[in-house]
């Protein structure tokens, strides 16, 4: 054994025998229970980030520890590998994204492997390898002939420079991001996976969710939006109906929540979409010009929420089904189409945004709902105002005096009879469009035939390749430019006939690959039955708060549609959920002249504390000069605060980085970096290095037990505790509490005389065994050099012993006519009398006693004693 703890090269050795022995291979076992424990995979973006090392050492510690618990464990990795990032980079190099994207995973890959994790890296996945992306394409087809994958208009941000479709990230402020023209909106054929059939079922399975943190359940909540409500309709005036036919000019339907505020509608406003708007806008400049508006501008659920709510009345009206009152139609920017009816009863007096328009537009706004003591006043909003709890109604005819429930009964009744509206319960959950009129993506397996159709490519001409050899302009889609891609024959007839050249969306490659895993070379389906069977599904998975709706919606309703094939047999793919937290770090400043601010790295700043730790100031270490602290910040490059791993792993090791990380906070909330921490980190890492390789020098010594005297036992005890209390902390995931019980223990070891040899060995065993998943490589060799033998990854996490957190001895405090006096030690199984003895004998007790008559004692076990004396 090295007198010095070197990690580097102990790393490397201990890494070099995982692979040798195959150590993290996962295989079937049926009569062993399996923990299947997935994080997040990565973008191979290029390198690896500190959010990524928090996010892996997190899953493999929850892994280690799973498999000293017994468990046959499964943690795996693979690339999340399609996606613009590799356009970009392919445009600003002229390299094809294949290339880059290759060459990034090798990179990484490395990286990680550094880091120690117990991956079963057998099971690797690429998601932008055909015989992945394959299985896609193949479930694709499938849901398609059932109609779960339906093709229809879809409205996207079109670039008129470009001549390019733009995802919603690359709008900003309403102009393309590369050629900075006005974005406008274009209706395109696009697919779409029925999500929205799903809904419900998505929404109540959360229930069933019990270990994922609520506010994540509470954000997939919101984002489905299940309300309960009515539709209801508006006949069209007789002098209202030109220029449109059929029902679209018997009525306007819209949709509500709060029907019982109807004889409160002061207007009806209609999307720019809505076929009222266009029929009115037909011979009106100034209407069409208003609709032109509308339609321009970003798709973007967010930008419409925010945007100034602008409207332009019509001039044609209709007929309130209850009041019988004639209400002008208004065309308004910010009603959906698509959401509803793509039309609303504007009702000021009880909706905000309502109440906002018609204050701009000075329409009438006509209070219909009461609550007792609160006046009401139109000219300022009042939170009260769209309550539907203790509320009545008033100015509604028959219905006043009804509250919410009776109103929405006795208004749906009316409304049914009178053939004018019924309840409906409606989703926000929109139907997922999954064309991507980009590259780098998996293509959408779809032939165009002028006779047949959307033809599906059948099973056997699967996968659909995408090629990789191109490196796309930026000027619309390089699939659409290539006939040897799309030239192709109609499966069904045999003419000549269209590939689809738009590819799916990247979130499809991510809903599906944790079950990949299972069977990941499986070339006869997407998923081995056997495998399926046995992992079910993901018992922990572990990832970042930002995929809380979007990933994780799709990820889950992914597995009901696989289950629905019958390819799986849950209904969920995570059990357990951990989102982590951010990293992040100091930012350091100095601002130019001109006012611009130029950012500094932590790494080049020296930084000043005070005595509690806090930064107080900096200085560049280049020329010693001050720079400005920016606060604590999420890693980003726009602060250049980012801390590179890579350089960390290199200086202190891959066990300093992972015991720093799990140490510094628990894994859910932020973890601000700090060079000091990692010092601290690695000086343990040193301290323990030191502490065994003096211990081994005693090994050659008999090993003898010898009966603990009363110091030993508490020592003894104080090591139990520390490992009870370690194994609470693995189960909750509080790592950083479990590094602080192992710490504790090193310092109970270094108090235990040289003759107490088989105490010392059960104190260093459990020391180890508790740091083995966090510290693995030091703990590795340590357990071989130190002789415990066979090998540390088939040790179980040992119990405390319970004879050994048994106190013999306590603490009393000793109250004398209610003040406290003092503290006495007794024994655990001492009887009253000899307790008052002791505080009877005790020497500065004797000052509050002695010359007094005990007139009264009281003990509470364990705890305290209480005597009442008099003179
Ligand atoms: C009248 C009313 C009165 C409304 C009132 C609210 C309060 P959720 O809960 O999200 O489903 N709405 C309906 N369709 C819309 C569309 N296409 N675009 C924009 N807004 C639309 O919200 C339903 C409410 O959102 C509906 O109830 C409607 O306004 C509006 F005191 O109708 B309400
Ligand atoms: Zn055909």
């Amino acid at each position: 054994m090295q007198e010095q703890y070197q990690a580097n090269i102990i790393e490397a050795q201990v890494q070099e025998n995982w692979a040798k022995n195959k150590s993290f291979r996962a295989e079937i076992q049926p009569n062993k229970e399996k923990f299947y424990c997935l994080s997040m995979f990565p973008y191979p973006s290029g390198r690896l980030h500190m959010g990524h090392v928090r996010n892996y050492t997190i899953g493999d510690v929850i892994s280690r520890y799973q498999r000293m618990n017994g468990k046959n464990v499964l943690q795996t990795m693979g690339w999340d590998a399609f996606g613009m990032p590799a356009e970009n980079a392919a445009m600003n190099h002229q390299v094809a994204p294949a290339k880059w994207t290759y060459e990034n995973i090798d990179y990484m890959r490395n990286q990680l492997k550094l880091l120690g994790f117990a991956i079963d890296w057998s099971r690797e996945i690429t998601t932008c390898r055909p015989d992945y992306y394959r299985w896609e394409q193949w479930l694709f087809t499938r849901l398609f002939q059932k109609g779960i994958v339906y093709r229809k208009n879809g409205t996207v941000n079109w670039d008129p420079v470009d001549q390019t479709v733009l995802a919603n990230e690359q709008v900003i402020d309403g102009r393309g991001w590369r050629s900075g023209a006005l974005v406008e909106k274009r209706e395109i054929p696009m697919y779409y996976f029925r999500i929205s059939d799903y809904a419900e079922e998505l929404l109540a399975d959360l229930d069933k969710l019990e270990h994922w943190p609520e506010r994540v359940k509470t954000m997939q909540r919101n984002w489905i939006g299940k309300s309960r409500g009515m539709t209801l309709r508006f006949a069209i005036a007789e002098e209202s109906k030109a220029g449109l036919s059929g029902e679209a000019a018997q009525y306007v339907q819209v949709y509500t929540t709060r029907p019982d505020t109807i004889f409160g509608a002061c207007a009806v406003v209609v999307a720019a979409e809505h076929p009222l708007a266009g029929a009115a806008a037909e011979n009106r400049a100034d209407l069409q010009a208003f609709i032109a508006e509308c339609k321009a501008g970003s798709v973007a659920e967010a930008d419409v929420a925010t945007m100034e709510k602008k409207g332009m009345p019509t001039g044609r009206y209709v007929i309130n089904p209850l009041s019988g009152e004639r209400l002008e139609v208004w065309i308004a920017n910010y009603v959906i189409w698509g959401y509803g009816d793509g039309a609303v009863m504007v009702v000021p007096a009880h909706d905000e945004r309502d109440f906002e328009f018609a204050l701009k537009y000075d329409l009438p706004i006509k209070q219909v709902i009461a609550q007792e003591d609160k006046p009401y006043d139109n000219q300022a909003w009042q939170e009260w105002y769209g309550n539907k709890e203790n509320i009545t109604l008033i100015n509604s005819g028959e219905f006043n005096g009804l509250n919410f429930e009776q109103a929405f009964e006795a208004i749906g009744k009316k409304l049914q009879s009178l053939g004018a509206g019924e309840p409906k319960t409606q989703y926000r959950l929109r139907d997922w469009g999954i064309s991507r009129q980009r590259y780098w993506g998996c293509p959408i397996p779809i032939i165009h035939c002028e006779d047949c159709g959307d033809v599906p490519v059948p099973d056997k001409d699967l996968p659909v390749v995408l090629p990789e050899d191109v490196v796309p302009d930026g000027s619309g889609s390089p699939l659409a430019k290539m006939p040897e891609f799309y030239e192709t024959v109609c499966p069904n007839c045999g003419k000549a006939a269209k590939r689809e050249t738009d590819t799916m969306d990247t979130f499809m490659e991510s809903s599906w690959y944790q079950f990949r895993y299972m069977s990941p070379d499986y070339a006869q389906g997407m998923l081995e039955s056997e495998a399926a069977a046995y992992w079910q599904s993901a018992d922990q998975y572990i990832g970042g708060i930002e995929h809380a709706i979007l990933h994780l919606l799709y990820a889950r309703f992914y597995t009901k549609l696989m289950r629905d094939e019958g390819i799986v047999q849950v209904d969920e793919p995570f059990q357990r959920l951990l989102t982590q937290g951010m990293v992040l770090a100091g930012t350091w400043y100095r601002e130019e002249a001109s006012g611009k601010k130029h950012w500094f790295n932590p790494n080049e700043v020296s930084t000043l504390t005070d005595e509690k730790g806090r930064i107080i100031g900096g200085s560049l270490q280049r020329d010693g000069e001050a720079v400005l602290y920016g606060g604590m910040e999420k890693m980003s490059k726009s602060k250049n605060n980012g801390v590179d791993p890579q350089a960390l792993i290199e200086q202190y090791g891959a066990d300093t980085a992972r015991l720093y990380t799990m140490f510094t906070s628990p894994p859910e909330s932020t973890l601000e970096w700090s060079e000091h921490g990692v010092e601290g980190a690695n000086r343990f890492l040193r301290r323990l290095w030191a502490y065994a390789y003096e211990y081994r020098q005693s090994l050659s010594q008999s090993h003898e037990a010898i009966a603990l005297d009363e110091k030993h036992q508490s020592i003894r005890r104080e090591i139990h505790e520390q490992l009870r209390s370690a194994r609470f902390d693995y189960e909750r995931n509080q790592f950083n509490t479990v590094v602080s019980a192992a710490m504790k223990i090193l310092n109970a070891l270094g108090n235990i005389e040289p003759d107490y040899a088989a105490l010392r060995r059960e104190g260093v065993r459990i020391l180890l065994l508790i740091l083995a998943p966090i510290v693995p490589h030091i703990v590795s060799v340590l357990w071989q050099e130190l002789d415990f033998g066979g090998d540390l990854l088939n040790q179980q996490m040992p119990q405390p012993d319970e004879a050994a957190l048994v106190q013999n001895r306590f603490t009393l405090v000793v109250q004398i006519n209610g003040k406290k006096r003092g503290e006495i030690q007794v024994a655990a199984d001492a009887d009253e009398d000899s307790i008052v003895q002791t505080a009877l004998n005790d020497g500065e007790l004797r000052r509050y006693t002695d010359g007094k008559t005990l007139r009264k004692a009281i003990v509470v076990p364990q705890k305290l004693l209480n005597l009442v004396v008099s003179d």
